[in-house]
């Protein structure tokens, strides 16, 4: 039997307080509740989900720099290292993988400072103001484009 692809999921700062913080803005789904989601999903769908959470840019930056060697494709939700890091956007580019960013807000919708992202440059395709639902979505379709005979 062929070795299941691998998809990285990565989310930045503040999102381990998905849940709690602000949730008239993010609701009340947790990260734990996402991760969930995510692999009851990926096991139908038939691939392996690495789930990781960091505050930190440079471990976020070490996780996407081994992922060229053990995952197949990335969903990120940098949070608001989204509109402020290069080095992520560097490290994504250099990862050579197919990207998906996540946002849970519309950050289109939101103040003028989140509607610059450096991540978007580099993504395949972005998904923004759906919720955590965003994210499903996304397994959706990297799962395709990293095996396109998925049925
Ligand atoms: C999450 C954050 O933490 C913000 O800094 C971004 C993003 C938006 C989200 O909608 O998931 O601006």
């Amino acid at each position: 039997m062929e070795p299941k692809p691998t998809l990285l999921i990565l989310n930045g700062p503040n999102l381990n307080m998905l849940g709690t913080r602000q949730p008239e803005i993010y609701g009340r789904t947790t990260l734990a509740d996402v991760e969930g989601e995510c692999r009851a999903l990926a096991e139908d769908l038939g691939v392996e989900v690495d789930f990781r959470q960091s505050n930190h840019e440079g471990q976020l930056i070490d996780w996407i720099q081994e992922a060229r060697r053990t995952a197949d494709g990335i969903i990120i939700n940098p949070g608001g290292l989204t509109h402020t890091s290069v080095a992520l956007m560097d490290a994504l580019t250099a990862a050579d993988l197919p990207v998906i960013e996540v946002h849970i807000t519309n950050i289109h919708a939101r103040e003028e400072f989140r509607h610059h992202s450096y991540v978007s440059r580099v993504a395949k395709g972005v998904i923004a103001g759906l919720g955590p639902q965003g994210y499903l979505f996304a397994l959706e379709a990297l799962a395709r484009i990293v095996d396109p005979d998925l049925e």
